[in-house]
């Protein structure tokens, strides 16, 4: 055998140096991700879990709650005068939900869009709903649709607070400086 053999010696070149400054404007946004009832019967909380470590969002909390049907009740209040309410806040405390913070840039909108439309047969592919649900009342997850609502909603799920000092290492490598 012959040849010649490129230089396996040669130290591979030294990581470049994190950025000095990053873009970090906005990027203490948070949300309420919910995976509903449904979600945690058919095994789908880790997944949803996944889509949202993958994007680069940071957890600030996650817990399984049993939630009553008045707390259920609570949680849904603006929609307190449609038809489904009755039926929707009885399935939301029919079993254990696991119930998530989330922080990053534009986090409200990105992950209202990650679940997909709220009703699964509108939802597109590759989005939570669109891939995991067909029926409305079972679509598998919740998310805050306004910074304002998220902060209402974590102060009702997460009465204890959530963890928001933590700036895990690989920001630099989720934002642009
Ligand atoms: P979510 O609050 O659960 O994230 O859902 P969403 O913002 O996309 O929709 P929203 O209007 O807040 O409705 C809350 C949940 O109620 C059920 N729903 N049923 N039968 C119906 O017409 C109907 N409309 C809504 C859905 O489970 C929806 O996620
Ligand atoms: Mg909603």
């Amino acid at each position: 055998m012959g040849g010649s053999q490129s230089s396996t010696t040669e130290q591979p070149k030294k990581a470049p140096e994190p950025p000095a400054t990053m873009n970090m404007s906005g990027i203490n946004e948070k949300t309420f991700i919910m995976v509903k009832p449904d979600g945690v019967q058919r095994g789908i909380a880790g997944e949803i879990m996944a889509r949202f470590e993958k994007k680069g969002f940071t957890s600030c909390g996650a817990k399984l709650v049993h939630a009553s049907k008045s707390f259920a009740e609570q949680h849904y209040i603006d929609l307190a005068k449609k038809p489904f309410y009755g039926g929707l806040t009885t399935f939301l405390s029919s079993g254990p939900v696991f119930a998530m913070c989330w922080k990053g840039k534009g986090v409200v909108k990105t992950g209202r869009k990650m679940l997909g439309t709220t009703n699964p047969k509108d939802s597109a592919p590759g989005t939570i709903r669109g891939d995991y649900s067909i029926d409305i009342g079972r679509n598998i997850c919740h998310g805050s649709d306004s910074v304002e609502s998220a902060e209402n909603e974590l102060n009702l799920w997460f009465p204890e607070g959530i963890i928001d000092g933590f700036a895990p290492s690989r920001l630099q490598h989720v934002y642009e400086n």
